[in-house]
């Protein structure tokens, strides 16, 4: 097919409007707390970590656009400047004390400027602040269970839901926390290492046999947040969602009450029922 150059320009016009309008209408379909289509920046922060991490991400793009096209100009102008063609008889310069200086502390400078934002984000992420709840999140082959032992010493187990939207992550009970709380997250692995992640709160954590993990999260938007295993868990690794529905105080005193009498005679409640024994 020949292609005239105008129809060309319009072919092209048309492609690049098609592309805006793509991420026009894919920022603006972006839902809180789940991927969207044609997503390509990070989810929607939900929590201060989160923010956080958003703002470092979007702090190295500058920094590494700027560098590398820097560095593509300093190229650029060696490949124009100095060809055998147009400087025929070189400089034999071989030292530059300034220049040498410059091309050392610059990028120690830009170094330090980028470990500052990320140890006090690593410190973030670390320093756990005094929980307002502990949640135990047990990773199964293939689905979670959430034990809540400060809340009634209740667990239960939360698997993917076929009939549930969105697609893939809906499960059947979901992880209740309640908003603008210290939630500390406990993980462990029943089986194999699994891992636990949650995009929007920006927490990522193992679930490792015999081990206890810890990190927290602190929701500051109400709704439902999903996630899943991150870790190569065995045949249905992608099919153990998580899902955890972020509601306000009161809700969460109520669903409380209803999950205590729901999953206290739950068969297999190994946890509880140790729990209730030890008592
Ligand atoms: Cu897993």
């Amino acid at each position: 097919m020949k292609l005239s150059k105008g129809q060309m320009g319009a072919r092209l016009l048309g492609l690049a409007e098609g592309g805006v309008a793509l991420a026009a209408s894919g920022a603006a379909s972006a839902e809180l707390g789940q991927p969207a289509p044609w997503e390509y920046r990070l989810q929607e922060a939900a929590t201060p970590v989160m923010e956080n991490i958003t703002w470092f991400h979007n702090f190295l793009l500058v920094l590494i656009t700027v560098i590398t096209l820097f560095v593509l100009g300093l190229l650029v102008a060696v490949v124009i400047k100095f060809n055998a063609r147009s400087n025929p008889i070189p400089s034999r310069t071989t030292h530059n004390t300034l220049i040498e200086v410059a091309w050392t502390l610059i990028p120690v400078l830009i170094l330090v400027g980028i470990a500052v934002p990320s140890f006090r984000l690593l410190f973030l992420e670390l320093d756990i602040p005094k929980a307002d709840l502990t949640i135990k999140a047990t990773g199964k082959q293939w689905y979670w269970s959430y034990a809540y032992p400060d809340n009634g010493k209740f667990e239960f187990d939360s698997l993917m839901a076929q009939d549930k939207q969105p697609r893939l992550l809906g499960v059947d009970n979901e992880m209740v926390v309640p908003v603008n709380k210290v939630v500390r997250v406990q993980t462990t692995g029943a089986d194999v290492i699994h891992s636990f992640a949650v995009p929007a709160f920006g927490i990522k954590i193992d679930a490792i046999p015999g081990r206890l993990n810890e990190t927290w999260f602190k929701a500051t938007k109400t709704g439902m947040f999903y996630g899943q295993c991150s870790e190569l868990c065995g045949k249905d690794h992608a099919f153990m969602p998580i899902a955890v529905r972020v509601v306000s105080d009161q809700e969460f005193a109520s669903w409380v009450e209803e999950a205590k009498k729901k999953y206290a005679s739950t068969p297999g409640n190994a946890y509880a029922s140790a729990a209730g024994a030890a008592q």
